[in-house]
């Protein structure tokens, strides 16, 4: 990669500098002096020329035909798989997961993309009768406008995608605010629609922080719709910026594996390990709690442990290698901190709990697997969003006790049950308070096809994915075709 390389924003299908003229650096969180490219570090006069070219643009590609619009995205898919490894290596660079993961990360793009492609072909409405004669009754969708994406750094090219695809299926134009931590992966995913034939100002980026972007973005009078995934601060801010604007929150999670008496416990081990540490535990669907029934408690702990410590920490570019870094350094003492709280709180530490600072781990931001067992559920690290690979064990008398402890958390994410029970089963489903609860696999691992999203604090009710994932962006339009020729007049004319 050529480290001295500086990308601009994408502004009405032309690549241009900031109006401050200045640049960030975005790093290798498993080398932090590997600068890997500089980019824009933008500002509201940025964003402002973004959203006039999204709105120059509105017009011509909102009515186009959305099969046509969906060819231009299964373009854009075809290119991602082209360039699926590529990709998938510059991603564990810029954000640190491992790279079977990243190649996840852009599998999961390139499925959602052929996915709202092919919802070109339907978006559909509804029809329905009348209560008068004569009269035809439908809704069409329409698209919203203009709206602002803001993404993280977790998923740099899924999450991105998750929300570009349903956006410009429907019709609507796009000002793309990635996570300043990885840019770059959202700079290539916009050049792959680039090189697919979004006609110029369809989709435009800006880089740069929260505050001096994302922000007047999120104000801006010609933006009606925003779609954000992040924390649940700054969603809170969102909300009481954004004024009467559409807003789509995907926010933290505190997701919970319950392990009954009856589970089978090896499965069990593998989905806490791949839930607790895939992704470093940076997801908003990490499995940081494990409720285990205490008939199964120490087996269960016993053979959790002994896996964790076996996990090979290191650089995600090396094949041996299980769990990467954090994903910098303020979230590197975010993780450690709540390892001291823990202890304080008077949870016990199994395994775990340093910053790796010897060897090859000196210039990243390296965390060991930690695990806590004794934790109750009122305790901080029970209680917060850690988004680091620690993980809280509690126990359970009972499934009644496993499902109170679950919902004692202001989330509502991912879930999931390890049981051999069907009742225990359909209990944890209808019963805990989650948008996702997953039966005898791990908290982690949505199909693109089905909704995604969170109950609580985990959002306001939107969700992605599937035939759900459009509804954010689109506005329901009903219409009524009276071909009576005369007056009627609903509730009225009824006899
Ligand atoms: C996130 O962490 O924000 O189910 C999303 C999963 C992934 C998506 C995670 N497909 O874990």
């Amino acid at each position: 990669m050529n480290e001295s390389k500086t990308y601009k924003n994408y502004i009405g299908g032309k690549w241009v500098e900031s109006a401050t003229g200045t640049t960030f650096n975005s790093i290798n969180p498993a080398n932090k002096e590997e600068i890997l490219v500089k980019l824009q570090k933008s500002d509201e006069k940025d964003g402002d020329m973004a959203v006039d070219a999204a709105e120059d643009a509105f017009e011509k590609w909102s009515s186009m035909p959305a099969p046509k619009r969906g060819e231009i995205l299964f373009k854009a898919a075809r290119i991602l798989e082209e360039q699926k490894e590529e990709l998938a290596k510059t991603m564990t660079k810029e954000m640190g997961k491992i790279l079977i993961e990243t190649r996840g990360d852009v599998q999961e793009a390139i499925d959602i993309i052929k996915l709202m492609a092919g919802e070109g072909r339907r978006l559909y409405g509804h029809t329905t009768p009348s209560e008068l004669p004569n009269k035809f009754c439908m809704t069409i969708n329409l698209p919203v406008g203009i709206v602002a994406l803001i993404t993280p750094w977790n998923f740099p090219m899924a999450i991105p995608a998750w929300k570009i695809a349903p956006a410009l299926i429907a019709g609507n134009t796009i000002v793309f605010k990635p996570a300043s931590d990885t840019p770059l992966c959202a700079i290539k995913l916009v050049e792959i629609f680039e090189k697919a034939g979004i006609p110029k100002g369809v989709l435009n980026i800006v880089t740069g922080s929260g505050t001096s972007v994302g922000m007047p973005l999120v104000k801006h009078k010609k933006i009606r719709g925003i779609s954000f995934t992040g924390s649940v601060e700054t969603g809170q801010i969102i909300t009481k910026e954004a004024g009467l604007k559409r807003v789509g929150l995907e926010l933290g999670g505190k997701n919970v594996i319950i392990v009954m008496d009856d589970a089978n416990i090896d499965l069990a081990v593998d989905g806490a390990i791949w839930g607790g540490f895939g992704t470093t535990g940076q997801r908003c669907t990490a499995a940081s709690r494990v409720v285990v029934h205490e008939k199964v408690g120490d087996k269960f702990t016993e053979k959790f442990v002994e896996r964790a410590k076996k996990l090979k920490v290191g650089d995600g570019l090396d094949p041996e290698t299980e769990m990467g870094p954090a994903i910098n350094e303020s979230q590197l003492k975010k993780i450690h901190k709540y390892t001291e709280i823990g202890k304080e709180e008077g949870a016990t530490l199994l395994t775990g709990g340093k910053i790796l600072t010897e060897g090859k781990f000196t210039q990243g931001f390296f965390y060991e697997p930690t695990i806590f067992s004794d934790v109750t559920k009122d305790m901080t690290i029970a209680q917060d969003e850690i988004f680091g690979p620690t993980v809280a064990i509690m126990a359970a008398e009972n499934l009644e006790e496993a499902i109170h402890i679950a919902n004692s958390v202001e989330y509502g994410l991912s879930s999931s049950i390890y049981t051999e029970s069907i009742n225990n089963a359909f209990k944890a489903i209808e019963k805990i308070e989650a948008g996702l609860t997953y039966v005898n696999s791990s908290t982690i691992g949505s199909e693109v096809h089905l909704p995604f999203g969170g109950v609580k604090n985990t959002g306001n009710g939107t969700r992605e994915g599937g035939i759900k994932g459009i509804e954010e962006f689109v506005e329901t339009k009903t219409a009524y075709i009276d071909y009576s020729g005369r007056l009627q007049r609903a509730q009225i004319d009824i006899e």
